[in-house]
């Protein structure tokens, strides 16, 4: 049961390169000072299945008190091991970033037009989604390296479930890691995964409320990439409204339009990445 939204999480599975079936709890101590717990059972396909770990089981009849303190100790211990993941990507002059969107903005689309224009750079990538390897397959296909979560019933990534991911992933010294959320506008936002930048992605198809619909996630966001922009002639979408409901949120967050099927807007945000780059390496 996930504590912050009410949604079930049930067994994580983190694709890899594994031992044979077992399963066992331990206490992961990493010399760049990323420390969790987490308990986990590798099959013989290679996959590595989680179970509830932190979130513990489900707690029907309780009260509301002990679910807030319960919720609050979930987001304690995740914002703990979301620091270790920052200090660890900060050491390797790694940028991270956290995408999120609701299912189907585009992320996935993004992402391989993304990689595929920044060839020269040292990238990574983590893909959460429920179930499938299909946005992991996507990523790889470019021949950057990726690494699929997936949460079961789960609806968002926490900071333990990127710590893992990372242990077999590796970090992009002095590159760039996206990490692309579970497609949900909602639960990502709660979660600080050690992220430098979180990013919302909105499509012209979606509606220009959204912001006002779905506060949590804008106000969170440094960025706002409204995709899919090469179908604007075919929709009544006003861009520059969701803009503003964007601003009624959250005044300060930059925005792109890019479209991953035209190219358009692409160049600005590449821009933008290596900018953010630039700015990290510069403030170590
Ligand atoms: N016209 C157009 N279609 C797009 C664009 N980007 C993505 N799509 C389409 O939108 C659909 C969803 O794209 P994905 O990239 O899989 O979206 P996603 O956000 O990764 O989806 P989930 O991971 O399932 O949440 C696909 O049919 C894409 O072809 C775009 O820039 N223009
Ligand atoms: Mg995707």
């Amino acid at each position: 049961m996930c504590k912050i939204c009410g949604c079930e999480s049930g067994q994580l599975r983190i694709e890899g390169v594994l031992s044979p079936a077992h399963a066992h709890e331990h206490l992961h101590a990493h010399d760049h000072d990323r420390t969790h717990t987490h308990d986990h059972a590798h099959d013989g396909d290679g996959a590595l299945h989680f179970g509830d770990g932190a979130a513990g089981a489900s707690v029907p009849g309780r009260s509301q008190a002990r679910l807030v303190r319960i919720e609050q100790d979930i987001l304690a211990r995740n914002d703990a091991i979301a620091a270790g993941n920052r200090r660890a990507l900060t050491a390797a002059g790694t940028l991270a970033l956290n995408l999120m969107s609701s299912p189907g903005a585009g992320k996935t689309s993004l992402l391989v037009a993304t990689l595929q224009r920044l060839g020269d750079m040292r990238m990574a990538v983590i893909e959460g989604d429920q179930e499938t390897s299909a946005d992991a397959e996507r990523i790889r296909a470019t021949g950057v390296a990726a690494i699929q979560v997936n949460t079961g019933k789960g609806c968002h990534l926490d900071a333990q479930m990127v710590a893992q991911a990372l242990d077999h992933l590796g970090l992009p010294e002095r590159g760039l890691l996206f990490i692309e959320n579970v497609g949900n506008l909602v639960c990502p936002a709660g979660f600080d995964l050690g992220e430098a930048h979180k990013v919302v992605i909105c499509s012209v198809t979606e509606g220009e409320d959204k912001p006002l619909k779905y506060p949590g996630m804008f106000a969170i966001a440094d960025l706002l990439l409204v995709s899919k922009i090469d179908l604007l002639p075919h929709l009544d979408f006003d861009v520059d409204r969701l803009i503003a409901n964007a601003r009624r949120i959250n005044p300060g967050i930059a925005v792109l339009r890019v479209s991953a099927r035209s190219g358009e807007g692409m160049a600005r945000w590449q821009d933008w990445l290596r900018s953010a780059l630039a700015l990290r390496q510069a403030t170590e």
